[in-house]
């Protein structure tokens, strides 16, 4: 089934900087998340999810990456109109180059979008990870009469100055917004929110980014070229002037937008149960069907780790991690709370035994890896020590960056034999 009343546009991302490293080589929606996902597939399933299947991408720069997975992994019926269209900022005539913002990027693209019929354009971040029935926020967006909708989420005091916050009405209509607050206006930006989140100190009614616009509304809007950005000056100058519904939304939702969010993000599935559940039948998250062959495990001490198809394994310890497709870790290794990506490929028993490759890709014997991510197709030597935590400065060399705490091995970068971070 297909929804024909929504076209999806997802927004995927500015220039990429909160996430540098690893947005070096490929553009945002392209980095991999959880072992085997990219960022993209988040609200490509949750498109799907709900019969929206005509979705466009948005992204600042076209790489080959986010073109390949996409070509790769959302394959319709050859009869369908289902379709996922990557539109990178592009020089016309009429504009000169990137996209200056969210609002600008969708203005830039309207020629493409208005070749479809919809009713309504469903506008996504393409940096959250979370699980919504967007079909439950159409029906209330219809039932409303509103022509402009923003799902809201509760948020802490803390959080609510990094988002755009809102008042609304005991009908869930918006009455004020304001984009990223200082922290002294917050007392009065409070709103009533349920006892759980009361109880959580959730007090703040927070935008989550997406949004559904009337058709016929966008175009009136998107025809004034002032406009740069959907925080900043769409929402806030149209909520007055356009019946704009609150969708409340209490399910779990976060935004990884940064290295430290995005880190968080990615172990938090080694919890217990993971907050964000890829086992859930019905909110299904798609990617690349790679068929790669199973895991090999020999000699490991596994505790709370996930690991993805593919990966050849004997390290003496796991520990809170997530081992992306195709890794290898050698003996005696000890890997603690990294999200180490995995490979593109494999390096062939020939090659390795030829000793043709000086460094194998993966992570190499009696090492000791924490507070790490490790980009694609890395190679860890042996004897190689990585300590994140608190204690390290952020800084950037040609293989790694540090921040927050966090090291970031970058994509393919080889770290010799003993070496010390
Ligand atoms: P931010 O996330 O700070 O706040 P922004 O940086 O504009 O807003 O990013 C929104 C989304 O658009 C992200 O997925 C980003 O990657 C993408 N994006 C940014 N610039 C882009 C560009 N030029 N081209 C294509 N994509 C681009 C917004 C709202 C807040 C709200 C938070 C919720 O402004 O009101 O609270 O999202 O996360
Ligand atoms: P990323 O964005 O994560 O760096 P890419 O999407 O650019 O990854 O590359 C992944 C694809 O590249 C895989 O499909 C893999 O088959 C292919 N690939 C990359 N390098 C090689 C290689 N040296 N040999 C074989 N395949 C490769």
């Amino acid at each position: 089934m297909i929804n024909n009343k929504v076209l999806a546009i997802i927004l995927g991302g500015g220039q990429g900087s909160r996430l540098h490293p690893l947005t070096e080589e490929r553009s945002k929606p392209a980095v991999p998340i959880a072992g085997k996902y990219r960022l993209v597939d988040i609200p490509i399933s949750n498109c799907i999810n709900a019969d929206i299947k005509r979705m466009f991408v948005l992204t600042q720069f076209n790489s080959a990456s986010l073109n390949r997975h996409i070509k790769d992994t959302y394959h319709f019926s050859f009869f369908s109109s289902a379709f996922v269209d990557v539109l990178a900022a592009e020089q016309t005539p009429g504009n000169k180059g990137w996209f200056q913002g969210t609002a600008d990027a969708v203005r830039q693209s309207m020629h493409h979008f208005l070749r479809h019929e919809f009713d309504y354009a469903l506008i996504l971040s393409g940096d959250q990870l979370y699980q919504m029935d967007y079909d439950k926020m159409i029906e209330a967006h219809e039932e409303s009469n509103a022509k402009i909708s923003i799902a809201t989420i509760p948020v802490n005091a803390k959080d609510a100055t990094s988002f755009g916050i809102l008042k609304a009405n005991e009908k869930s209509i918006v009455t004020s917004f304001i984009e990223k607050p200082e922290a002294d206006l917050l007392p009065d930006w409070t709103s009533e929110v349920s006892n759980e989140m009361k109880g959580e100190g959730r007090n703040y009614l927070a935008s989550m980014g997406i949004y559904i616009f009337n058709r016929d509304l966008l175009i009136k809007l998107m025809n004034d070229s002032s406009t740069i950005d959907f925080g900043k000056e769409i929402i806030p100058q149209n909520i007055k002037k356009h019946k704009t519904l609150s969708y409340q939304y209490e399910g779990y939702w976060t935004d990884i937008g940064n290295i430290d969010s995005f880190f968080e993000a990615n172990i938090g599935l080694t919890d217990n149960i993971p907050q964000f559940d890829l086992y859930d039948k019905k909110k299904r998250i798609y990617t690349h069907a790679r068929m790669l062959p199973t895991t090999k495990v020999s000699g490991t001490t596994l505790n709370k780790t996930v690991i993805a198809e593919g990966c050849i394994i004997s390290a003496a310890k796991i520990e809170k991690s997530v081992i992306g497709i195709r890794s290898r870790i050698g003996d005696e290794s000890t890997v603690i709370k990294t999200y180490m990506m995995g490979s593109d490929y494999y390096e062939t028993l020939h090659e390795i035994q030829e000793k043709k490759i000086k460094n194998l890709m993966g992570i190499g014997e009696r090492c000791f890896i924490k507070n790490a991510i490790l980009d694609k197709n890395c190679r860890i030597g042996d004897d190689v020590r990585i300590n994140g935590g608190s204690h390290l400065k952020d800084t950037e060399t040609d293989t790694y960056a540090i921040k927050d705490g966090i090291v970031v091995i970058k994509n393919g970068a080889t770290i010799p034999n003993g070496f010390v971070i």
